[in-house]
């Protein structure tokens, strides 16, 4: 017995020393551990670029695991990936990315639908109208195929000019019509119309004619109805930032988009983690901003090579700019305002035949409407559905279903609906959308 006690003192000096240490590392009651969970607080997401190559990494896969809750692909969705010859859509790498970020509960961000750079060599050969359909087409396609998966599409990334112009940078998509960019905008939202569609760009950290030039166009896309929801600002840092950071992200702000930081990184130097630290706040302030996305996990994974610009150092050890962004996040902010509900209207009470609800995401000058169709108290083998529009609107496209003005009849391949079973459809029109329940009818 007496030879116990020394080792029950020093187990209970153990014991003491433990939790002394758990508490002084737990710290406050609401400090988050994770950049994700940190962000999460103020309801945003701290995602990063991620590449398929590396998912067989377990460091790298650790990390982006444990501290991110929203990922982009670096290179995998872009056009000269997705459709390296014209017609043909590859989805592979894509579809890892997207599997690995819903597999860990995350946002995925889709970058880019269009860009002047890594375009496939056939479209890089194209001009004129064979250009704009070939580029609307990849939109309407790749949009498509990832359809309700995506929180915020990079619609046009890099369109405007460095320098002084503020104008539009010369391309062969900007070749084909000034137009082209509003006219992907469009083509994304009837493909997808539950992502938010961004406009994204570099050199664009405070406000300079370049960002003054993109501002003027979110003006004019706001003021005539072009579908745009967000603008990514790339953040690509030296060893500074801008003092108007903040006030650039909120004149966006102000435009009613959301902004998002969308390919942080930072050139390592002294400041490398007081200027993490500043963009975080600015982020964080600006309520608007719904997240911040890093350009890479490890320094060794980074474009930037030499630069060593990322939170993590090469072997995945933590650095002290990732230090200074978790505490910059814990240190919390103001909350984005959460998306306003779609508005949906009150199905008729349920019997045989079938009900039919629509939500709508509108802007000035259109919406796209998704209608859910739900069988009865019977299987179905057909639907029509009726949508009453306000004089003055029209519908001008329609999938999932084939239309006659208002009335909607099943697809090939939706009609057949077991009891309380559900399909959606959707359309895009012009001038305000339908206030009132659509009617269904069985057959
Ligand atoms: O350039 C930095 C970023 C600027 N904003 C748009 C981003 O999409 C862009 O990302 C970078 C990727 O980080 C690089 O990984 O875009 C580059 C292409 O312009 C990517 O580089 C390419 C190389 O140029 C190719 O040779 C290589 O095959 O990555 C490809 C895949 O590793």
């Amino acid at each position: 017995m007496n030879g116990n006690a020394p080792r029950t003192v020093l187990g209970a000096l153990l014991a003491g020393a433990v939790a002394a240490a758990v508490g002084m590392l737990a710290g406050p009651a609401d400090a988050a551990t994770t950049l994700g969970a940190s962000a999460a607080q103020t309801g945003r997401y701290f995602g990063a670029a991620i590449a398929a190559g590396r998912l067989g990494d377990a460091t790298y896969t650790r990390i982006l695991s444990t501290e991110f809750n929203s990922v982009t692909p670096e290179n995998e969705m872009k056009w000269d990936a997705t459709e390296p010859s014209q017609g043909r859509f590859t989805y592979t790498n894509g579809d890892r990315i997207l599997n690995q970020g819903l597999a860990q509960g995350a946002k995925v961000r889709g970058h880019a639908l269009l860009w002047h750079q890594q375009q496939p060599s056939w479209a890089q050969s194209l001009s004129g109208s064979a250009l704009r359909s070939a580029a609307i087409n990849h939109v309407t396609q790749v949009a498509t195929h990832y359809r309700g998966q995506i929180y915020a599409w990079d619609v046009v990334n890099e369109a405007f000019a460095d320098g002084g112009s503020g104008g539009r940078r010369d391309s062969n998509l900007q070749r084909t019509g000034n137009d082209w960019i509003e006219a992907a905008f469009r083509a994304a939202r009837a493909a997808d119309p539950a992502a938010k569609l961004c406009y994204n760009d570099y050199n664009t950290d405070g406000i300079n004619a370049k960002s003054t030039g993109i501002y003027t166009m979110v003006r004019d896309f706001k003021s005539r109805g072009v579908p745009i929801d967000c603008v990514g600002f790339q953040s690509h840092l030296g060893t500074s930032i801008s003092g108007d950071y903040q006030a650039n992200l909120q004149r966006f702000a102000d435009l009613g988009v959301d902004v998002q930081i969308t390919e942080l990184d930072v050139a390592q130097g002294g400041n490398q983690a007081n200027v993490y630290a500043a963009v975080t706040r600015a982020c964080l302030a600006v309520s608007r901003c719904t997240g911040i996305t890093v350009w890479g996990i490890r320094d060794s994974d980074s474009w930037r090579t030499g630069e060593n610009p990322l939170l993590f150092d090469n072997s995945g050890t933590k650095k002290a700019a990732y230090t200074s962004v978790l505490n910059a996040l814990n240190a919390g902010g103001s909350t984005p305002p959460s998306d306003p509900p779609p508005s949906s209207t009150t199905p008729p009470p349920s019997g045989a035949g079938c009900t039919a609800t629509v939500s709508l995401n509108s802007w000035t000058g259109g919406y796209v409407a998704t209608v859910r169709v739900t069988a009865g108290s019977s299987a179905l083998t057909g639907w029509t559905v009726t949508v009453a529009l306000p004089s003055g609107s029209a519908v001008t496209s329609t999938w999932s279903a084939t239309n006659s003005g208002n009335t909607f009849r099943n697809a090939d391949y939706n009609g057949q609906l077991a009891a309380g079973a559900s399909t959606e459809f959707g359309f895009q029109g012009t001038g305000t959308g339908p206030a009132a329940a659509p009617t269904c009818q069985a057959g």
